[in-house]
């Protein structure tokens, strides 16, 4: 259990305000009329409470508040480029942002949930003790705002007034956070109170680069303070690590809806897409996929895109699944977005007429950016992510730097995207998702499209979700655990975590239509892995709109799919004619063979490799085992059958046997 407003509030407690009278003289104090009539706007007295405290603990010199208005946008803009934060390039509206070269993601490492001495927290959570974040919080934070603005945005984490819209103040001294937080979150400042009223609640985000050098890195630190719904954030730049409306308010969207949503709400790291057929029917997704593992790319490749990061989620009363994304925009990964792949995401960042932020890609000498993976010509210098660049340029230990950072980002707002289904992607009401998919990265065991056979099995899809380790984190078998692609975001034991998503996706008041269907995709098969000598994959980015398509005609009962033990693949005919329709692709029947034969003997280890590391967790469902279990036993008993390579057609024949 998570209990709230238990322990000392470090926020309060080191800026010393306690009440709204020593709040307002504060704040009376420190604000000039203008932005002293703006905050007057705010009742929420609590609000006044925690912005005085934040004044009193980071000491700025001035603040400003933002109403939202063009004017208050407008001087954001101008002010970072003022203050150097950002860059101007030559297309209009467009500007780059670089963090330092040591700090281009999150980071892990230095991230803290702050807890109480008595509380539960996930094995894979970083913890610190109350006290010792608190004196962290005084000795580094107090006065690192001296001789700086302090910027004050109020925003809300999804439509306003939708039923898990959650309300946000943003406080930061960077320019370049306060001007991403516009595009990515919808600004609530004339409606905040109503949306506090509505909530119950709202959350504190205090931020600062501080000087923003290299040497300060090491005291960086990423505090989530889970009792007191506030985070903090010093030293660092990039917008996973100061942007704070992002992962670190997500991280509280999931204490909440696991401890306070009664099993009817859910917080996930998930793209929301739509995809219309034929008849103009509107298949809505939400699917969950580690950083970097083609959340975006499956969230553009729908017809009607909502969100391709986070999605807060209810069981209605209507009897559907509703999803919102709490997101107005997108922080996107760069490398590999090209035109063959993301049409509409490249029309937004190459055409005149959008607002970006670039960060850390290169920008050659006619202030045009350039990354990796684009499918353009790349110039032979620029500047990027670490300075001056040149081709061929290493890094002192001679591995050659790369045109832009991997992680290098754009930040944009979705509506800015021609497939963003603007009516829907702001309807308070969310969209009512049919179909729920869990992806990772597995280049050897997983078909690329399976369908859970019940909602507890599609819940052990979410918990079995794997990627690829990279160079420094490969451990005996390679791969990495990813359940839900929601772990580094769950600040709570595993188990309770679990116990929601078995009650949720089990709610009796789904009706017969809106229980969404469970799924698991896979995109990085290699041919290597199914009898061929290249490590190329099985299939290219468009291939991702065929499953989507496949996955929307099974769950509206469209066509019919192949039972195996692990859940329903699909019929060669259907994918046939899907590929033929949706991408104009002849798919071939030993392609089709590669896909979707059942590779026993990996799927069976996979079992085991989770099997295992749940094992060493406390108080799991027992559901977790008995669907592994249920798994173990029909594989083996195919296996019996027909060997340790199961081919889709001797599959169909099985079942119908059996
Ligand atoms: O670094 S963030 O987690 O904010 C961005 C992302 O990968 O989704
Ligand atoms: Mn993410």
């Amino acid at each position: 259990m998570l209990k709230l407003n238990h322990g000392t509030d470090i926020l309060a407690a080191s800026g010393g305000v306690n009440s709204i009278a020593e709040a307002r003289a504060i704040l009376t104090d420190t604000l000039d009329d203008t932005n002293l009539a703006k905050l007057d706007v705010i009742k929420t007295e609590d609000a006044w409470v925690k912005i005085a405290n934040a004044v009193k603990l980071c000491e700025p010199d001035d603040v400003f508040v933002l109403s939202g208005s063009i004017q208050d946008r407008d001087e954001i803009r101008r002010r970072s480029i003022k203050k150097g934060e950002e860059k101007p390039l030559t297309m209009k509206d467009h500007t780059i942002h670089y963090d330092l070269p040591e700090e281009q993601g999150r980071i892990v490492d230095r991230t803290f949930y702050i807890v109480n001495e008595d509380e539960d927290t996930s094995v894979l959570a970083k913890t610190m003790i109350r006290d010792e974040a608190m004196e962290y919080v005084r000795e580094h934070m107090r006065g690192i705002m001296k001789g700086k603005t302090m910027f004050v945005g109020f925003f809300s984490r999804g439509p306003q007034g939708a039923k898990l819209a959650l309300p946000a103040i943003e406080i930061s001294s960077s320019t370049y956070v306060m001007h991403s937080g516009l595009i990515l979150y919808r600004n609530c400042f004339g409606t905040f109170d109503d949306q506090v009223k509505r909530s119950g609640t709202f959350l504190t985000n205090v931020h600062s680069e501080g000087l923003n050098r290299p040497e300060d890195l090491q005291h960086a630190r990423v505090f989530m303070d889970r009792s007191w719904l506030t985070t903090f954030s010093m030293f660092c730049t990039y917008a996973g690590n100061t942007l704070l409306l992002k992962k670190g308010n997500h991280r509280m969207a999931v204490d909440l809806a696991c401890y306070y949503g009664n099993s009817e709400a859910l917080s996930e790291h998930m793209f929301i897409t739509g995809m219309k057929d034929d008849s103009g029917r509107i298949t809505w997704f939400a699917g969950a996929a580690p950083s970097g593992c083609g959340k975006t790319t499956t969230a553009m490749a729908g017809t009607d895109f909502v969100g391709d990061d986070l999605a807060q989620m209810w069981v209605d009363e209507d009897g559907t699944m509703r999803a919102i994304n709490p997101e107005q925009g997108i922080f996107g990964i760069v490398a590999d977005v090209n035109r063959e792949g993301d049409p509409y995401l490249m029309k937004a960042l190459r055409e005149e007429g959008t607002e970006v932020i670039w960060s850390n890609v290169l920008v050659d000498d006619e202030g045009v950016t350039h990354w990796m993976g684009n499918g353009e010509e790349h110039p032979e210098h620029g500047v990027n992510f670490q300075g001056e660049w040149h081709k061929g340029k290493t890094k002192p230990d001679g591995t050659e730097i790369p045109i832009s950072h991997p992680n290098a980002r754009c930040t944009l707002r979705c509506d800015a995207i021609d497939n963003y289904n603007r009516e829907h992607g702001e309807d308070p009401a969310g969209v009512p998702v049919k179909v729920v998919t869990y992806s990772g990265r597995d280049s050897d065991t997983m078909p690329p499209v399976w369908v859970g056979k019940s909602p507890d099995h599609g819940v052990v899809i979410g918990a079995s979700i794997v990627s690829a380790a990279t160079a420094t984190e490969i451990g005996a078998s390679g791969v990495k655990r990813q359940p839900w692609a929601n772990a580094p975001f769950i600040p709570g034991p595993l188990a309770d975590y679990m116990k929601v998503q078995f009650e949720f996706f089990n709610s009796s008041k789904f009706d017969a239509d809106g229980q969404p269907v469970l799924a698991g995709l896979n995109y990085f098969l290699t041919d290597e892995a199914r009898g061929g000598s290249s490590k190329k994959l099985l299939g290219e980015k468009r291939d991702v709109k065929v499953w989507l398509a496949w996955l929307a005609a099974y769950a509206n009962g469209d066509v019919e799919a192949i039972e195996t033990p692990i859940g329903y693949i699909p019929r060669y005919e259907d994918l046939h004619e899907l590929f033929h329709k949706v991408i104009g692709k002849e798919y071939e029947w030993e392609l089709y063979v590669k896909h979707f034969s059942l590779y026993i003997d990996n799927i069976l280890s996979r079992i085991e490799l989770q099997r295992d590391a749940f094992g060493k967790e406390k108080n799991l469902p027992s559901k977790l085992f008995e669907v592994y279990d249920e798994w173990e036993s029909g594989l083996n008993e195919l296996q019996q059958h027909h060997g340790s390579v199961v081919s889709p057609d001797q599959l169909q024949a099985f079942t119908a046997a059996g």
